[in-house]
């Protein structure tokens, strides 16, 4: 945790008035802070969230962002959805005005300690296996950042004893000062976000400030298998490392069944491989993380142990939503990237009807070619990144263009035999067809249910 700040009568320009940004001019004002807060959206854009700001006494500018209010402010919090690159931003900096992500903010009135989490992938999943696991060990927990719930917003629930988890992402990193999470993870890096970040090294970059403050009495834990992280090894906190592939000098790695945690040369079984619920090398990856940072907060082996195999996986990450006439369907909605498909297509044996497609973020996909080419025996393709997609994976597998969901999982059904699975892993972010990935998925797993239902009452009408 870094040193607190006053706020009281300081001049805050919040920009940005979703989750982050709301929370953000609550908490400011409420400590007596002089707040404008900002956005592009209009007033009527906006309806019912701006009416608690306006109770207290925040002042709008909305419908667009002036250059006349960086002038008059002391410090600037914009929210993680406003590049930081953007003119607006690039004039404060000039003029010398304060720019700081709101982790920053948060992390100076935390109590307790904090453990943040990021990476490209298994962000979600890791922030809420560590916070299942210290909590059924008996810390009292808090589950926040970017995985929807803004740290400034917890900011009231911590006390001495509280351990605060956090994930966190690169436009959150990105704006930090001082912010100094006790023991921070950092999973892999692979191309995403480069609409914003624009190369794969500044994306990495931003994430790696996540050690930049800690000092030799933290952890920082990270992956020895990823050649993308592993030449961010910070010097000052105690580094640990998890491995699939190797032991390691301190921390977690798989040893023939066995996660063993190794720490000042003292190793310890933790749990057996085939304890972990969760389907993929990637999950194991994700367990191993969270098997070092929970032991490095003080949870106890058999906490640990029991924590992982009662923990039930995130919504739309490879999550198991039915089987039809001996075809398995899963909901990977938030495969929104190349490297998450990839691990989803090694994540099974074979024979995948993979569902691929939405709006393109500027990816290579020609990458999916050989565990297409290896693992699926139909990629059915949505959405406007479609033809792009058939460009780079063309002669790897055969292809459908499917247009729509609702064709997709129609199509895939008939093509499909038991033993098989379908698969949605789009690749892709949803915004062309759906209001988020979150929607794609229900509606993917809607789509199924309507398939077992038809298939129940077949079955029973047949009798
Ligand atoms: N806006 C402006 N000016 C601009 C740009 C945007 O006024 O120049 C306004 C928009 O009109 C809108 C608001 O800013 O009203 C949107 O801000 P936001 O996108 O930051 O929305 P929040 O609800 O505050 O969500 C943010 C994170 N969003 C992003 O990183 C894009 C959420 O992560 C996070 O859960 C939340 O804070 C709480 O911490 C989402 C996300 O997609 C889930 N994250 C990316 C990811 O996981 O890949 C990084
Ligand atoms: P994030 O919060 O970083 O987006 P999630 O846990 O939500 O991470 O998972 C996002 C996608 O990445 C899902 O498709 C999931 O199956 C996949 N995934 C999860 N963990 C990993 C990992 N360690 N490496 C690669 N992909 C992963």
């Amino acid at each position: 945790m870094s040193a607190s700040i006053e706020l009281r009568n300081k001049r805050v320009l919040v920009i940005g008035l979703a989750r982050t940004g709301v929370a953000t001019a609550l908490f400011c004002a409420a400590r007596g802070a002089r707040v404008t807060a900002t956005d592009t959206r209009t007033e009527k854009d906006l309806g019912d969230t701006i009416a608690p700001l306006r109770r207290a006494g925040v002042g709008l500018e909305l419908g667009g962002h002036r250059e006349e209010m960086i002038l008059g402010a002391d410090l600037i919090i914009p929210s993680p959805g406003v590049p930081a690159d953007s003119p607006l931003l690039q004039f404060a900096r000039a003029k010398g005005v304060t720019v700081w992500s709101e982790i920053e903010l948060a992390d100076r009135f935390l109590k307790g300690r904090l453990i943040g989490i990021t990476g490209s992938n298994g962000k979600t999943t890791t922030t809420s296996l560590i916070e299942h696991i210290l909590k059924n060990s008996g810390f009292p927990t808090i589950l926040a950042g970017n995985i929807g719930t803004p740290l400034i917003s917890c900011v009231e629930k911590t006390n001495e004893n509280t351990v605060t988890v956090a994930e966190l992402s690169s436009f959150q990193l990105e704006l930090i000062e001082k912010f100094q999470p006790n023991i921070s993870v950092f999973l892999n890096l692979t191309p995403d976000h480069l609409d914003r970040h624009h190369t794969l090294q500044s994306y990495g970059a931003a994430k790696a400030r996540i050690f930049e403050n800690q000092t030799e009495t933290d952890s920082a834990v990270l992956n020895a298998d990823d050649p993308g992280t592993t030449p961010y090894a910070p010097a000052k906190p105690q580094v640990y490392w998890f491995s699939r592939k190797q032991r390691v000098a301190q921390g977690a790695f798989t040893k023939e069944s066995d996660i063993l945690f190794r720490h000042e040369g003292v190793e310890e079984a933790i749990l057996k491989l085939s304890d972990i619920p969760l389907a993929g090398a990637h999950n194991v990856e994700n367990v191993l993380a969270a098997v070092a940072a929970t032991s490095l907060a003080g949870a106890r082996p058999a906490a640990i142990a029991k924590g992982v195999r009662s923990f039930a996986g995130v919504e739309h990450r490879l999550e198991f939503v039915a089987e039809i006439g001996g075809v398995r369907y899963y909901n990977d909605s938030k495969a929104t990237n190349v490297d998450a498909t990839q691990k989803a297509l090694e994540a099974f044996p074979g024979r995948i009807l993979i569902i691929l497609g939405g709006k393109d973020k500027s990816s290579d996909y020609t990458v999916l070619q050989a565990p297409l080419r290896e693992k699926a025996i139909l990629a059915l393709l949505i959405g406007a990144a479609a033809g792009k997609i058939e460009m780079q994976i063309a002669g790897s597998v055969a292809i459908e263009q499917a247009g729509t969901l609702e064709r997709a999982v129609e199509t895939a059904a008939h093509a499909a035999r038991a033993g098989d699975v379908v698969l949605l892993a789009p690749a892709c972010a949803s915004f062309d067809q759906f209001h988020n990935y979150e929607h794609r998925g229900r509606v993917f797993k809607e789509l199924v249910h309507q398939l077992e239902r038809q298939a129940t009452s077949t079955t029973s009408g047949g009798r």
